[in-house]
């Protein structure tokens, strides 16, 4: 009986060190607002990031943020119409109609390269919703 309770504490003791290995995702802290995407971090490792986005309290519209994987630099993205052509670029998620005040949690997997946020809502690209991402092993 003995033993056989050493080897079922071995056994979940070996999972506890397994899910420990497993890397936490790196939280990013993105703050939106009537003019500017700020990240708390601009460089982050390859894997899972989790976005944790919040539209300020003192934004006046709803906001949103997508991220996309581009070279290009998040200020020089094509733009029509008021929108960034974000069909011209891998959209990696986003986090949608967020009013003021209100915060949403996105997870993503991200290879080492370079993505821009930007906020899609028409005009909100050209007042200033944009931001860059360096993943870098
Ligand atoms: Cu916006």
């Amino acid at each position: 009986m003995k033993a056989r309770l050493t080897l079922v504490s071995l056994v979940l003791f070996g999972f506890g060190m397994h899910a420990m290995a497993a890397n936490p995702p790196q939280v990013i802290k993105v703050l939106l607002t009537d003019t500017s995407i700020k990240l708390d971090a601009q460089t982050v490792k390859p894997g899972k990031v989790m976005f944790d986005v919040i539209n300020s309290t003192d934004s006046k519209m709803p906001h949103e943020m997508v991220v996309l994987h581009t070279d290009q630099d998040d200020s020089k993205l094509p733009v029509k119409g008021a929108r960034v052509e974000e069909g011209k670029f891998k959209n990696m998620g986003e986090a949608h109609d967020m009013k003021p005040g209100v915060e949403k949690k996105l997870a993503m997997k991200l290879k080492a390269g370079h993505y821009d946020l930007i906020c899609n809502i028409p005009g909100h690209y050209a007042m200033g919703m944009h931001t860059s991402l360096q993943v870098v092993p």
